[in-house]
């Protein structure tokens, strides 16, 4: 401590939480020769009103608007904020405060937000899932086991004529969506328009040949008036769901489509490219719990959250808990959580958890035994790579379905149904990565 330092004004353990009050919970490593507290407090000054100096402008009331380090757990640091420092409704804001310059303070050598309480004040002010887990089954007409989805392989340079006719052997094989990749959006040799159009039309032909319903996960991330123009485009085209890169698009790309799809009814699939910048490292960055709250917040019906049994990183613990504050209505950590919090979300709906990256059929006994019914399983190169091609791969996806729902081992299963047994003899139960 230096005369000109008050960083320590931001530590308060004696301090009674208020009702009203936002709460972030940080994992904080202080830089050499500091102490928690020191840290603690420079996370706090930064992300509320403070800076490195004492200041001559400082008022005592402005003083009720200073965060408060309030408890201090080796590394876990909880931190509240008075909800005045917030404009209700501004995603952007709210992670400009409590998640930005903390992250580059050289008296700080890491810092990872793991938890956002939301009070109820805060959580009104924004939308939520426009459909749900209920709202989306209703869509597709299926209950009772996990909504199906194929990403279409090669990830791009297909045109659309050649993406269309993959579409309909997938969709005809048994899979409930079609999902555009992460980095397909309207490149010169398969256009937005004409890929959206040409697919609608397999989705009607699909739907009258099979009496199922089918939607189309159709990935609109762009500019973000171009994104309204194709958000309308999709429903102009008589599709029910879009998919937006939401890290890559922007908060306030998102919630400018949330605002549009309201009307338009159209389901909100987020993709997360990019999360793993900053996610991945356990003592620096953003917990991928936290971006979940947040999509839910803001108001995403599906998104994705890591599956433990794939080809990309994924904690167990992490991936289970940022399931349940997905789908519960009032969240409770589990025993001996120290970490999270609990939530009430009040009316906002709850969210689809999708599983993705590197399965197979061969894994999906094991994904719904870790992550249930509820969620979304999107299968791309395990359906794209099956032998006897993608309609073939959509049907083992079927039916390793059907083999969970009947309590029937796969091996057993696809001794009368060869699909699955092709894709068993090609991948086996390996865990890709
Ligand atoms: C999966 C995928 C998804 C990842 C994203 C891919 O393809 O399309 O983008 O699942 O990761 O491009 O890798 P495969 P996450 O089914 O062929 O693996 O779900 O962890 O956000
Ligand atoms: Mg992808």
């Amino acid at each position: 401590m230096v005369g000109f330092e008050w960083y320590l004004d931001f530590v308060d353990l004696s301090y009674e939480v208020s009702e009203r009050d936002l709460i972030a919970v940080f994992k904080v490593t202080p830089s050499e020769g500091l102490t928690i507290e020191e840290a603690a407090g420079r996370v706090a000054s930064e992300s509320s009103i403070g800076t490195w100096t004492t200041l001559t402008t400082m008022k005592p009331s402005l003083r009720r608007l200073m965060a408060k380090v309030f408890e201090i757990s080796g590394e876990i640091v909880k931190i509240a904020y008075p909800l005045d420092l917030f404009e209700e409704g501004n995603i952007a804001q709210l992670i400009s405060s409590i998640a930005g310059n903390i992250f580059g303070m050289r008296a700080i050598r890491g810092v990872r937000l793991e938890e956002v309480y939301f009070p109820k004040e805060y959580i009104k002010s924004y939308r939520g899932p426009r459909f749900g887990i209920d709202g989306v089954r209703e869509k597709l007409k299926v209950w009772g086991r996990p909504i199906t989805a194929t990403v279409i392989k090669p990830k791009v340079g297909l045109t659309a004529e050649e993406y269309a006719k993959v579409a309909y052997e997938i969709l005809t094989g048994g899979v409930d969506l079609l999902k555009d990749d992460e980095n397909l959006t309207d490149q010169k040799f398969n256009k937005f328009e004409e890929r959206l159009s040409k697919v609608m039309r397999v989705i009607d032909r699909v739907e009258r040949e099979t009496g199922e319903r089918k939607g189309y996960l159709v990935n609109v991330t762009s500019e973000t008036e171009e994104m309204k123009r194709r958000v309308k485009l999709v429903a102009d085209y008589g599709n029910e769901f879009i998919m937006v890169d939401i890290l890559a698009a922007g908060w306030s790309a998102l919630q400018t489509i949330r605002k549009i799809v309201e009307d338009l009814g159209l389901a909100i699939h987020a993709h997360r490219a990019f999360h793993a910048a900053f996610t991945r490292n356990r003592k620096h960055g953003v917990s991928m719990y936290v971006i979940a709250k947040l999509s839910r917040l803001v108001g995403v019906d599906h998104i994705h959250i890591g599956v433990p049994v794939g080809k990309m990183e994924a904690d167990v613990k992490e991936v289970l808990t940022t399931e349940r504050v997905l789908v519960e209505k009032e969240f409770n950590p589990s025993p001996g959580d120290r970490l999270h919090l609990k939530q009430c979300w009040y009316n906002i709906k709850p969210v689809f958890p999708a599983a993705s990256g590197g399965l197979h059929p061969g894994l999906l006994p094991e994904v719904v035994k870790l992550m249930g019914k509820d969620i979304i399983v999107q299968v791309g190169g395990g359906v794209l790579g099956h032998p006897d091609g993608p309609r073939a791969g959509a049907t083992a996806v079927r039916q390793a379905f059907e083999a969970i729902e009947e309590g029937v081992s796969l091996v057993e299963y696809a001794k009368s149904h060869s699909e699955l047994a092709r894709a068993l003899n090609r991948w086996g139960f390996i865990r890709p990565k």
